[in-house]
């Protein structure tokens, strides 16, 4: 069924998916290569389309359907569907997914050679065992190029948190290199604000300077062919931005930038929507929001093998209404994050901290409130003591509940429920009620559902590169092996 809407309209170039491959982001099916019915009929007439043409409909009872399509695990999938309206007025018709009906309205395009890309939300089942149908009930609808079915968990986008209202930019703008600097490169995408970026291209950009986002962007790196894009080199930054979402991406600054800088950073940012991204590599740490930044969500992410000087994760400084939820923190030495904000730290998973600790709290001489929810502390080869929290005083003040600890390094997850004496022995002040309620709540798996999606490596830039994979095979060792760093 629909769930919602027309969520953006947006060119797609550069699909270069191929059906079937287990290490693709996305599905697409032609129309024209569809079961078409009802006197709808494969066109080639306009220019512009995908494959070898079009679903054209009549004005009644045609109808394009799309048989066996896969869901994967099934669930609420963002499917993209291409099409071209050359007429004023928007055309409304039927969208049947497994037999049920909603509306649909395809918005004009200014021509029949203009195609234009709407996503709408559609619940699917597991696997190949979804129908697709588009219907012309009284307009002849659009012609139908395609659509494209999400089929990796990093192009599930279910934006929770605070940072959930961030709608970045709608104007397309493709990436076509891989270059720093120069027409088509990304930087040239962040030139200005407004954009919604996409790629043509996967792979790594090097860059030899700040990259700056700007305000009202969204970086969409789903849309890369292949094994996705990896910024490296230097840091890129946030600072002074606002409404921002980056999906699919990874962010290594490596030890070519400034030993101060992290690999994405706000110094300070608000209503930005982190989600399915690697950040890695970071100097000072992998990732910085600080300077009152506010209304932020990271979900789903690994934020992990922090290098040197410091080795850390992530800073969080004077923090308002920040969600961290649904992240693996790997191979950082301590702050995953320092916690000295008003955030929501819900289902991470902290795998084998350093020689400090895992989790920094804010030792501040200003209190701040968090809801602390089924989060997973695994001691790892590397952690020097049993700190799966330090720094704390009573200026930590969380609602804790649900939260796992597991310090005996054994192979196998075994932990236990942390008990209010060893927050406690942290120094913490205990809150018995939770302070944050976000417009878009988080959904609170157990902790032990967490370590399972981790592990599953559902988290992180999407296919997961040989990092991660790596990354994701040290967690599964519960405690026999893992490194500090890269
Ligand atoms: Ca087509
Ligand atoms: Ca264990």
């Amino acid at each position: 069924m629909l769930r919602s809407g027309c969520l953006r309209t947006a060119l797609f170039g550069g699909m270069l998916f191929t059906a079937g491959a287990s290490a693709s982001l996305a599905a697409t099916l032609q129309a024209e290569s569809a079961v078409l019915a009802g006197g709808t009929v494969a066109e080639s007439t306009n220019a512009g389309y995908h494959g070898t043409g079009y679903a054209n409909f009549p004005t009644t009872g045609g109808t394009t359907t799309f048989n066996n399509v896969n869901g994967e695990g099934g669930g609420v999938k963002s499917v993209a569907i291409r099409y071209a309206n050359g007429t004023t007025t928007a055309r409304a018709g039927s969208l049947v997914v497994n037999g049920s009906s909603t509306g649909i309205s395809f918005a004009p395009t200014g021509a029949w050679t203009t195609w234009v890309t709407m996503n709408v939300n559609i619940t699917l089942n597991n696997n190949s065992t979804n129908t697709i149908q588009l219907a012309s009930t009284g307009q002849d609808l659009g012609n139908i190029d395609e659509i494209t079915v999400p089929t990796a968990p990093g192009n599930v986008y279910t934006p929770q948190g605070y940072g959930a209202g961030a709608t970045g930019g709608s104007t397309v703008f493709h990436v076509t290199n891989l270059n720093d600097t120069g027409t088509g490169s990304l930087r040239d995408a962040l030139s200005a604000s407004g954009r919604r970026v996409v790629f043509d291209v996967s792979g790594t950009i090097t860059i030899a300077s700040t990259l700056a986002i700007p305000s009202n962007t969204t970086i969409d790196g789903t849309t890369a062919p292949g094994s996705g894009i990896t910024v490296t080199g230097y840091n890129t930054s946030m600072s002074g931005g606002s409404n921002i979402v980056i999906r699919n991406m990874r962010f290594r600054e490596d030890a070519t930038g400034p030993s101060g800088k992290c690999s994405l950073q706000g110094a300070p940012c608000d209503t930005v929507m982190i989600d399915h991204c690697s950040i890695e590599w970071g100097r000072w740490d992998c990732m910085e929001f600080t300077s009152s930044s506010h209304d932020i969500t990271v979900q789903y992410c690994i934020i992990g093998q922090g290098i040197a000087p410091q080795y850390f994760g992530c800073l969080i400084d004077a923090g308002d209404r920040i969600s961290i939820h649904h992240n693996l923190w790997i191979a950082n030495d301590n702050r995953n994050p320092k916690l000295k904000g008003n955030c929501q730290y819900i289902n991470n998973v902290v795998y084998n901290w350093g020689s400090a600790g895992g989790l920094q709290g804010g030792h501040s001489s200003a209190p701040w409130k968090s809801d602390f929810l089924s989060n997973y502390f695994i001691k790892g080869p590397n952690s020097g003591n049993d700190n799966w929290a330090n720094d704390c005083t009573s200026n930590d003040q969380w609602y804790a509940s649900g939260n796992y600890l597991d310090l005996d390094k054994n192979g196998s997850l075994n932990g236990t429920a942390i008990t209010t004496a060893q927050y406690n022995s942290l120094g913490v002040t205990l809150l018995s009620s939770s302070q944050h309620s976000p417009a878009v709540p988080v959904t609170v798996d157990s902790a032990s559902t967490a370590v399972s999606k981790a592990a599953a490596g559902n988290y992180g830039c999407q296919p997961l590169d040989a990092y991660d994979t790596a990354e994701i095979g040290y967690l599964k060792s519960y405690g026999t092996t893992g490194k500090i760093g890269k």
